[in-house]
């Protein structure tokens, strides 16, 4: 049953034929739109925009509302919920992003780590799922979304983001018995609150591994990749096969035959990463997503319409494309380049998919 009107993104995620390549952006409810900015201002804080279903609801829409062209929408919300929903105090400094009160220090703060009743610490999120489902009005499909469980238990660790994850680095090296307790705990975690956003209407999923690519090359499947397909097979076995899961690790392009064993629809490429080398290693059964430098988006309209044209012409000929930037916008992007962006995509993109 799928009465969705712009069903393009999820056809592009079983491989079927669409006539142009679907596009959505990460992070783009944000701060490079004004509206946005006045949404946040008038919420009082990045937190309470997330928890109130009202503001979270209109920021979801804010960028379909202005960008006709986008063919997917993402819970607003954020990775960090999990770790606050544990207990360990998320806050934000202006300026600095996300730090916690409570981060994990020592050995019998890890050992009391615990599962918590993601149903009710949590509900906030699914209720923002249920009321943003009934605002779109079946128009796109809603991304539901987790960070990895080793991105999680980084910035549980570190405490905060921006750092050069040394103190989790030392865990792994010096007392991978506990490391794999945190990421266990999260696992958990991660499976029920992915669950609930499926049960709560989400039409995808997507794990950010945003820091898989600070683990060495000998540990990365070890510390996070393997908690990835523990997920994916935990929801397959809760009866969510059909709902198609998206996987991201930043920096893991090096990766991509070991992310192509895991169950994924889709896995997401930095723009590091080479698509057409990417498409060759994986195949056409696993779609890719991906990988525009966002850092394009500061540039110039000519600029911006020859780097679309790249990604596009380096995938090539067939499905299987999800068109996205290769990590998230930034807040500096002027929202025309965004258009000029979307409009390249989709009078570009149609050649591709001529049968
Ligand atoms: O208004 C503000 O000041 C808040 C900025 C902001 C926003 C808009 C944060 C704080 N989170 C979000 C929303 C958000 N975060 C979304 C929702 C919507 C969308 O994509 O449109 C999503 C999917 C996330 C996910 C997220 N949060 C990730 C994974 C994706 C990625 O970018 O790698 C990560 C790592 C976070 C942590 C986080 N939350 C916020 C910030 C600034 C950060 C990064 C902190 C750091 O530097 O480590």
């Amino acid at each position: 049953m799928n009465s969705i009107q712009n069903d393009t993104f999820l056809r592009t995620l079983k491989q079927q034929n669409t006539s142009y390549t679907p596009v959505w952006m990460m992070r783009q409810a944000g701060r490079y739109l004004p509206e946005y900015r006045n949404t946040r201002k008038n919420a009082g804080s990045f937190l309470e925009l997330c928890k109130n279903n009202d503001f979270a609801t209109e920021v979801t829409l804010q960028p379909l509302d202005r960008y006709p062209y986008l063919d997917a929408s993402i819970l607003f919300s954020d990775i960090l919920t999990i770790p606050d929903a544990m207990g360990l105090g998320l806050y934000f400094v202006e300026g600095e992003g996300p730090k916690f009160e409570r981060p994990l220090q020592d050995e019998k703060e890890i050992q009391k780590l615990d599962i918590p009743n993601v149903d009710e610490k949590l509900h906030y999120v699914f209720e923002a799922v249920r009321a943003i489902k009934k605002a779109l009005n079946q128009r796109v499909p809603l991304i539901g979304f987790s960070g990895s469980p080793w991105t999680l238990a980084t910035y549980m660790v570190e405490g905060k983001g921006g750092t050069n994850f040394l103190n989790i680095k030392k865990l792994v090296y010096s007392r991978p018995d506990l490391m794999s307790h945190i990421l266990k705990i999260n696992t958990e975690t991660v499976t029920k609150y992915l669950a609930s956003q499926i049960e709560a209407g989400v039409d995808a999923v997507m794990i950010f591994d945003s820091w898989g690519g600070a683990l060495a090359h000998s540990e990365y499947e070890r510390y996070s990749l393997n908690y990835m397909k523990v997920i994916i097979s935990n929801l397959n076995l809760l009866g969510y096969e059909h709902i198609p899961k998206i996987i991201f690790t930043k920096g893991g392009g090096q990766w991509l035959e070991a992310q192509a064993k895991i169950g994924a629809s889709a896995i997401g490429l930095d723009w590091q990463t080479d698509i057409a080398k990417a498409r060759r290693i994986i195949g056409n059964n696993i779609t890719l997503q991906g990988n525009l430098d966002p850092a394009i988006l500061l540039s110039s309209p000519k600029a911006i319409v020859a780097a679309v044209k790249k990604v596009l012409d380096n995938y090539g000929y067939g499905e299987g494309h999800i068109f996205n930037l290769g990590h998230g916008i930034t807040q500096f992007t002027p929202p025309e380049n965004v258009q000029c962006m979307l409009e390249t995509i989709r009078s570009y993109s149609q050649k591709f998919h001529i049968e």
